[in-house]
């Protein structure tokens, strides 16, 4: 091992157990022994810029393993990505740079929040068919404006999570040669040996996905071999590439290298002085970066601006021979307006009564033809979920310039996968399935919401009004499970107007948006339009300033509320409908907006969905009443499902009327 190499890679080692020694929490184990792995990448093959860590041609670099982020920290730190010794020293703390796992936009140079486990790697896989896609649809003979790999770390819990084998897998059949990930095998997790839970050949598993397995028999000292792996994983054009790094957990301290107890512990001052003698450490401050090291990564820094000026020379060059392809570009990298959107009156305009499904699938496909960076598909559903774009073509190793994609049923990783894609940037994805399996996908959709990205969720089969299918088909709690996680917003629309603003919303708002559509056929209403951006409005008002009863309806129930208000009126009772398809949006309204909707003063309240009524005591209040689903469906036609479990007209009404009177 070259000395300097050597010695930069013992300074992540020292900088990652001073700091978990500081915080006196966090995981030193992994990072000790990947840090050789790491820094090789880094410093022989990654391409970067640390002082433009947005330079939009950059390889990506995934630490799947995020539970090892001191590792990251550490790099970004001596690389020069701004992240500071007092950052570090601040590890885990209150407002620091240095959260306990990365976060995605905290941190500079942090590409994706990674934690829960096998996410990350999923995450890359849709890093590297971003860049796969981008490539086939912008570059030109000559002008390879989009060239980069996507790298990822993992350990052996990362490739035990099922959402990796998905990604995997797909990753495997869509031949994405520019994706290399690295396994760290320390054979080491929280409970011990990996030998009492994970005995398989993980190489011959990569082997049967299609993927090149390389190897790396001692990834602690060799470095050699890891430099000559990721080259020969870079000469393998159609095959992602594993290379499995054999290791040893805590590698730099006799005392704990090896050991479980290193995975999550603190080496504690003792083992770090003896980790520091083991590796002839002499220096004497703390978190502290030998100037050998510093004058390297100046060295390399030259490099990476030679790097990202030549792909400026070559970038103007091709807007210059291709002015039209620079513009696309342009348009492509810039963030949707809503206002164009919403001032697009074609994009609102229909005809005839349709379900929300068949409405999304009218919308997707004006949206398509408006907006070229729309990719994204189904977990086998398209022809249910109607999600495929019709003017264009399927995403496949033949035709990467596809933008309907097969995900295959693997609902986690495709999720996971969108957030990959809208993190390398130039990209809107959107996913589908059927609701009730939004929960296969939840902690996907958890992280969108965490990193604030504009993943658009459509998913068909909203309610029981699935029918012959049954209770497993038929979604009861997601909903409220999904607007109960912060920074998530569910539409459910009422119809194909409602679907406009639903996805424009979906599209404009840096959050995900999961789109509640009906699979039967709901009205189309003369009142409904753009106010629906606010989450909720008056779609039809009382005659009298103060109406007598408030009817609150989502989705295919609003036309019970709007047929109630009719008969109520029958009946002299004076009722104010509202349609509610976004309960998060509606939130985000004034007091004085809110209060005109919902007047405090009107306690008489019904709320009607068919679902868990969880949640909706807010809007209904003590007085109110809310008619939806506390138990599972049941397999019928779905009018007798409505039926049956009495989301009705006719109890609607009465529900209406008898405000009150007990
Ligand atoms: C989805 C998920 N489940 C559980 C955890 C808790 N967890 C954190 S690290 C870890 C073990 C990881 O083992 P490995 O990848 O081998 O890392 P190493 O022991 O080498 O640090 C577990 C179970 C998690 N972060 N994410």
């Amino acid at each position: 091992m070259n000395k300097t190499d050597e010695l930069a890679i013992n300074t992540i080692r020292i900088l990652v157990s001073e700091a978990v020694d500081k915080a006196n929490s966090g995981h030193p184990g992994l990072p000790l022994d990947a840090a050789p792995m790491a820094y090789t990448l880094w410093s022989k093959h990654l391409k970067h810029n640390p002082k433009n860590a947005k330079w939009p041609d950059r390889d990506r670099f995934v630490l799947s393993a995020g539970h090892g982020s001191m590792l990251l920290y550490s790099l970004l730190h001596i690389f020069g990505y701004g992240l500071t010794k007092e950052d570090l020293m601040g590890f885990r703390q209150w407002g620091s740079r240095t959260p306990g796992h990365p976060e995605y936009g905290h941190t500079t140079g942090v590409e994706t929040t990674t934690g829960p486990l096998g996410q990350g790697i999923a995450n890359a896989v849709g890093l590297a068919l971003a860049e796969a896609h981008l490539a086939a649809k912008f570059n030109k003979p000559g002008y390879n404006v989009v060239d980069h790999y996507t790298y990822a770390i993992s350990g052996d819990g990362c490739l035990q999570e099922g959402v990796a084998s998905e990604a995997c897998s797909l990753a495997g059949t869509l031949k994405l040669g520019k994706l290399i990930l690295f396994y760290d095998r320390n054979k080491i997790t929280i409970e011990g040996d990996i030998d009492v839970a994970f005995t398989e050949d993980v190489g011959k598993r990569f082997e049967a996905y299609g993927w090149q397995v390389l190897e790396v028999e001692d990834g602690n000292t060799d470095i050699m071999a890891i430099e000559n792996m990721i080259a020969a994983a870079k000469r393998e054009k159609e095959k992602p590439s594993i290379i499995i790094v054999n290791t040893q957990i805590g590698y730099g301290c006799s005392a704990i290298a090896g050991s479980h107890k290193c995975h999550g512990s603190p080496l504690g001052a003792e083992n770090t002085a003896l980790m520091k003698k083991e590796l002839k450490w002499d220096y004497t401050d703390g978190f502290y970066v030998p100037d050998e090291v510093k004058e390297e990564i100046a060295r390399l820094q030259k490099g990476y601006d030679e790097q990202e000026a030549e792909w400026e020379k070559l970038f103007a060059a091709y807007a210059k021979e291709y002015p039209d392809m620079a513009a696309e570009w342009e348009k492509w990298h810039k963030e949707i307006k809503a206002e164009d959107l919403i001032n697009d009156d074609a994009l609102w305009t229909f005809e005839k009564p349709l379900a929300s499904r068949q409405s999304s699938q009218e919308v997707l496909n004006r949206l398509a033809a408006r907006l070229p960076n729309l990719i994204g598909g189904s977990a086998d559903l398209g022809p249910s979920n109607l999600t495929v774009m019709k003017t264009r073509e399927y995403l496949s190793p033949e035709n990467y310039a596809g933008s309907n994609i097969h995900f295959g049923i693997r609902e986690f990783a495709m999720a996971a996968m969108a957030n990959g894609m809208a993190l390398h940037g130039g990209l809107y994805p959107y996913v589908a399935t059927f609701l009730v399996f939004v929960d296969y996908l939840k902690p996907a959709l958890r992280l969108s919401a965490l990193m604030k990205l504009p993943v658009t969720y459509v998913m068909t089969h909203d309610s029981i009004g699935v029918g012959e299918d049954g209770p497993t088909h038929e979604p009861i709690e997601q909903m409220a499970s999904v607007r109960c996680t912060p920074g998530t917003y569910l539409f459910r629309p009422a119809d194909s107007k409602e679907t406009v603003a639903a996805y424009i919303h979906a599209l404009t708002k840096k959050a995900p948006t999961v789109l509640a559509l009906s699979r039967q056929t709901l009205p189309l209403y003369e009142e409904t339009g753009k106010d629906a951006l606010k989450g909720a409005y008056i779609l039809k008002d009382s005659k009298k300033n103060v109406p007598d009863v408030i009817l609150i309806g989502t989705g295919s129930e609003v036309d019970l509320c709007y047929k109630a208000c009719a008969e109520l009126s029958a009946k002299g009772i004076d009722a104010r409908v509202v349609s509610m398809p976004c309960m998060q949006l509606f939130e985000e309204q004034s007091e004085a907006y809110k209060e005109s909707v919902l007047p405090k003063a009107v306690k008489k309240r019904v709320a009607v969905e068919a679902a868990t009524t969880f949640g909706w005591n807010k809007y209904t209040g003590d007085e109110g009443v809310v008619i939806g689903l506390d138990h599972f469906g049941a397999s019928a036609p779905g009018n007798v499902l409505y039926r049956e479990f009495g989301i009705t007209l006719e109890n609607v009404v009465s529900a209406a009327e008898n405000l009150g009177k007990h």
